[in-house]
């Protein structure tokens, strides 16, 4: 029985998009924060709550702003890292999961540090922005990058970041911060990826930063399908083959149940 006859039949949309899918040979998933809200963790464009919400996100997270204030931007990763240590999976990322089971290769470039889709199952990530849940010595001392796991020192956790055990500089969240640059090897392979994908899934982006906002126009340049998952529209809409507009959580999911029954007719 075709879809279209069933009274629960899928939206034209969701199932146009499975079809894009089940086709696809070369598969890239590029995530940015909106797939984690409804993990429970806000995205860079909601306000922070309580006593964050008065800083802006941008401000926070650069080397001038820990340069000027450890003690503020460690303890706004401590909370962000206790957000996300009480988040799991969401259904969202879990789809993104479920398409291993129906594709050959489905490569995830995430822009998020949560680590989720990592901890979901998704058997390959490229982290752009590094990790939140890692930490290392802001001089990097024994290479790039010198990774200390603050479980192992003893400090006073009120008076912010602890020291790094080799060379004594501040240890900092291993994340890439605004001026900073990306990890040449993640971005390298992000970027030969959109330039071979034949399908780029866009999940949870404001495509506005660079230079992750590239990804989906290299990718539309050399003839890859665009399906953006977004509740809002954004500069990538305009070049989206398909726009599902909703929470990725209760989209996704859709797309995964029209790709098993179209895989399955
Ligand atoms: C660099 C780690 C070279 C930290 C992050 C060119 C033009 C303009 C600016 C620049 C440019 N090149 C460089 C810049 C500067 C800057 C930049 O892009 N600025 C922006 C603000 C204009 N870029 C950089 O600095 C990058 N470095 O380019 O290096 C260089 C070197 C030296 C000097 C100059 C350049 C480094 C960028 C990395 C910054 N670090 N994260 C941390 O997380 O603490 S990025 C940070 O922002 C997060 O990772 C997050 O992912 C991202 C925010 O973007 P989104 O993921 O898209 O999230 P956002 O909140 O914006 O949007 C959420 C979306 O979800 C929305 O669309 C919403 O509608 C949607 N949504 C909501 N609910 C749901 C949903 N979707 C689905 N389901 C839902 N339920
Ligand atoms: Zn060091």
């Amino acid at each position: 029985m075709s879809s279209e006859s069933d009274k629960h039949a899928l939206p034209p949309l969701i199932t146009a998009a499975a079809r894009a899918l089940r086709d696809s040979r070369r598969l890239v998933v590029l995530t940015g924060a909106g797939i984690s809200k409804e993990s429970g963790i806000p995205t860079f464009r909601d306000a922070m709550d309580g006593l964050w919400a008065r800083y802006d996100p941008h401000q926070l997270a650069t080397p001038e702003a820990f340069e000027r204030n450890p003690k503020l931007v460690w303890d706004w990763y401590e909370y962000r890292r206790e957000m996300v240590r009480q988040a799991g999976p969401n259904p969202g990322h879990r789809a993104i999961v479920d398409l291993e089971t129906y594709l050959p290769h489905v490569v995830v470039v995430t822009q998020n540090t949560d680590g989720i889709h990592q901890l979901c199952g998704s058997s390959d990530v490229i982290t752009l922005h590094g990790s939140m849940l890692s930490n290392r010595c802001s001089r990097n001392c024994q290479g790039d990058p010198t990774l200390i796991d603050v479980d192992d020192l003893v400090w006073d956790r009120d008076s912010g970041p602890p020291r790094c055990p080799h060379c004594g500089a501040w240890v900092r969240p291993a994340v890439v911060w605004f001026g900073e640059s990306l990890p040449p090897a993640a971005l390298e392979r992000a970027f030969d990826l959109s330039n071979q994908a034949d399908v780029m899934l866009v999940v949870g982006t404001s495509g506005v930063v660079q230079p992750a906002a590239n990804l989906p126009f290299l990718a539309r340049r050399q003839g890859a399908v665009i399906i953006e998952v977004n509740p809002s529209r954004t500069p990538i809409t305009a070049i989206a083959d398909w726009h599902l507009a909703g929470p990725s959580g209760q989209i996704l999911p859709q797309v995964i149940a029209a790709l098993a029954e179209i895989s399955h007719a």
